[in-house]
């Protein structure tokens, strides 16, 4: 959906400048900067630098940006394991904010900023959204949560740096975005997906149709969401949807975005170096196969990051994005490696999920998986949203929504899935990321 703005070089924002350095020019800026970080986590972090002593290697081991390869990978539980403070590299009276991220088990993980590191942290996020078609003279409000949690923070700053007027509506008070959305003329939101879906259910029940508002694009992550999901999010709205990434061990959000191609999300790679792996091995792939993505943090002093395994699966695309940006992109991540569910031996992904559902007319983007055993067998139900309309309509109708959605998803998971079409409303909406599997099962 490319409109009036920037649909060439010629008219891009002057934040996204980076975003073009000639390939070669490139490297060699990330050569650099990757010989800088190994240096200063060799000096400050522990279990870095033991690391690298059980490869036999130091930071004169780094010859080459292919040299990579060689590095130690880092991984979440290096964070809970070294809990709070252990993996900072940069003195605590250097560090001027601390962002904290839950985890599903035990402590949260800690990750630290520097003045600087703030500062690069805001370019990225202003890159992304000038990459959005934003600028100096948008409205926009960030409905991502302010707290510990990188979401507001990140936003907000990289929306101000921008020079855009911002409104920060934080998580929560659906009725009240709404009115702000409103009341302030409000062209730009930034919050997860699945919120802003709700936003637009509720603004629907207060009569008030977001396609008659100002508003003209959101920028959706911290959570997957799948191409329906867009179709969905654009149509209901006529709000331009954006997928941004980014998770907070390496800065929070930020660590790319899609530009108004939709083509993939571009990674700011003189800022953040990515790989992708396989999962099982840990071998490097080449672009365009798929597998885990390993990021490199290329300009952070208080927590440098290196070959961090994000358990995100994609691919970097091979190839020129159209809007001539030199720097690389990701496929969108439609999955963790560890959101895998195994039901009776077979690999279901929540996305798979997703996709199925909405493909089937009649269903709302509302949807829960919920996995129980039974007499020792493993059984997928998902409960999903009917509209109003359907809801009221004979049971027939019902019965053959049913099927259309068992039959969906047996095609695409193979397995026999247990249907259930509920109200409207009925289940509960998320805020931030969506929980959209509960797993009853004990062992
Ligand atoms: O979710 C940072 C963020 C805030 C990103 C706002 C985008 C927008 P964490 O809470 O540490 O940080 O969670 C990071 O969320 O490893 C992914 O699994 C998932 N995630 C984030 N963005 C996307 C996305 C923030 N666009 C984890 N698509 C990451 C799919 C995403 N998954």
């Amino acid at each position: 959906m490319i409109t009036e703005l920037e649909t060439s070089v010629d008219n891009c924002h002057p934040v996204s400048a980076p975003d073009y350095t000639p390939v070669a020019e490139l490297r060699a800026l990330q050569f650099y900067r990757l010989l800088t970080v190994v240096e200063r986590s060799w000096n400050h972090v522990k279990l870095f630098r033991e690391r690298m002593e059980e490869r036999g290697l130091t930071p004169a081991s780094i010859r080459s940006l292919d040299d990579i390869v060689r590095l130690p990978f880092s991984q979440k539980s290096d964070l809970r394991d070294t809990y709070p403070f252990g993996l900072f590299a940069s003195p605590m009276k250097d560090v001027v904010r601390l962002h904290a991220s839950s985890g599903t088990t035990g402590k949260p993980i800690v990750v630290a900023y520097t003045q600087e590191d703030v500062d690069v942290w805001t370019s990225s996020v202003a890159r992304c959204l000038a990459g959005c078609g934003l600028h100096r003279g948008d409205i926009i409000q960030v409905g991502y949560g302010y707290g510990l949690f990188t979401g507001g923070l990140g936003a907000h700053y990289g929306a101000e740096s921008l020079g855009a007027a911002v409104v920060p509506a934080s998580v929560g008070h659906a009725e009240r975005q709404i009115m702000l959305l409103k009341d302030f003329g409000v062209t730009a939101i930034c919050c997860t997906p699945s919120y802003f879906i709700h936003l637009i259910e509720r603004a629907g029940e207060m009569g008030i149709d977001m396609k008659q508002l100002p508003i003209r694009a959101g920028v959706f992550g911290a959570e997957p969401w799948t191409e329906s999901m867009r179709q969905v999010i654009e149509s209901t709205s006529g709000v331009e949807a954006f997928d941004i990434y980014g998770l907070s061990e390496i800065i929070g959000p930020g660590v790319g975005c899609e530009c108004r191609r939709h083509q993939g999300l571009h990674i700011y790679e003189d800022l953040f170096y990515p790989e992708v792996i396989d999962p099982e091995t840990g071998e490097p792939l080449p672009d365009g196969e798929t597998g885990e993505l390993v990021l490199t943090t290329l300009a952070k002093q208080a927590m440098p990051m290196i070959r961090y395994r994000t358990r995100d699966i994609t691919a970097i695309l091979p190839g020129r994005c159209d809007c001539g940006r030199t720097i690389r992109r990701i496929d969108r991540i439609g999955r963790r490696s560890d959101d895998m569910l195994i039901i009776r031996g077979v690999n279901v992904f929540p996305s798979q999920i997703e996709t199925a559902l909405l493909q089937v007319e009649g269903t709302l983007p509302h949807y829960q998986i919920f996995l129980t055993r039974e007499h020792g067998l493993d059984q997928l139900e998902v409960k999903v949203e009917v509209t109003s309309e359907m809801f009221e309509d004979k049971i027939g109708a019902l019965q053959e929504l049913n099927q259309r959605l068992q039959g969906a998803l047996d095609r695409v998971l193979g397995i026999r899935v247990r249907v259930t079409l509920v109200e409207a409303h009925s289940i509960e909406r998320s805020e931030g990321k969506a929980k959209r599997v509960i797993d009853r099962r004990t062992s």
